[in-house]
Order: C-alpha cells, then structure tokens, then sequence
C-alpha cells in the first residue's frame, strides 16, 4: 500500500469539477485518507514548483495556484503514484490520452486541473507540505 498527493486545481474547483476528478481516483481504486478545500500560500506554491522557478511562465503559474482554494487529497492504494498519474494524464492537455482527467476535461497546460506527486518521495514531501497537521 503507498500514498499519494493530489491537488484539484482552482480551475478544476472553480469549474465545479471536484467530485468528477474525486470521483476518477475513488472508481479506480484509490481511497481518500485524507481531503480539505484550502487556499495555498504563495510561498507554498513557489516551494512545489521550485523546480520550475526559472521558467517564463512562472510568475503565472503561481498566481494561478492561489487566485482561489484547491483541494488537498491524500490518496491511498496499490502503486498510488503511478495509478494517479494514469488517471491524470500527460501535463500537455492536448497530449493527454482521451479517458486520463486531462485528456477529458482540460485544455491548456497552465490550467490543467489536477496535479499528482511523481513519486513515492515527493509523496511524502507533498503531504507533508500540504498536510502539516497530521505531523
Ligand atoms: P503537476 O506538478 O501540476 O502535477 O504537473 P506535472 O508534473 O504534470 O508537470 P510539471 O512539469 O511539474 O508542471 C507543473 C505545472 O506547471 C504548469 N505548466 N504550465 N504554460 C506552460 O507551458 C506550462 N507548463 C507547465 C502546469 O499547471 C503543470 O501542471
């Protein structure tokens, strides 16, 4: 059993999709552990994209992230990383398989609705990050 983090976007919350991206990872087999509607700080947002600081888009990305709440999940199951990713798709919407959330449901990179940890590592960290308070 292993964990994973998942965000639903303010683009995915704001378009009332919450319960359709919740609703993919609970029908695939993933359980929530743990779930809450937060806005995120801006240094929050600027440590989980750290690795994209010096990209053009940047500055946008994070202005995104907390132009309003996201939805912070802890999900749990079988490989729960790589079966989230399945789910989610390829960051490129338009790269997206048709099935995956982004394929289905989003357009443009920037605004792509969900975002999932890439490994078991960054799981933890995320988690972490995003759920301080369960220590
Ligand atoms: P995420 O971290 O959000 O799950 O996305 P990811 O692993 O699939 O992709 P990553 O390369 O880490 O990119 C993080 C987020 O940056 C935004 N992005 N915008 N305008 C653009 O060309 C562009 N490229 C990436 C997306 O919101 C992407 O999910």
């Amino acid at each position: 059993m292993s964990r994973t983090l998942v965000l639903v976007k303010p683009d995915g919350v704001q378009r009332q999709l919450t319960g359709e991206v919740l609703g993919r990872f609970e029908r695939k087999g993933l359980k929530l552990a743990a779930l809450k509607l937060v806005p995120l700080e801006t240094a929050v947002v600027e440590e989980h994209y750290a690795h994209l600081s010096d990209k053009p888009f940047f500055g946008e990305l994070v202005s995104f992230m907390t132009q309003s709440p996201v939805v912070a999940a802890i999900l749990e199951g079988p490989s729960a990383v790589e079966v989230a990713r399945q789910v989610i798709g390829a960051t490129n919407p338009l790269e997206a398989a048709p099935g995956s959330i982004r394929g289905d449901l989003a357009i443009e990179a920037g605004e792509n609705v969900v975002h999932g940890s890439d490994s078991d590592e960054n799981a933890e960290i995320e988690i972490k990050r995003f759920f301080p308070e369960l220590g």
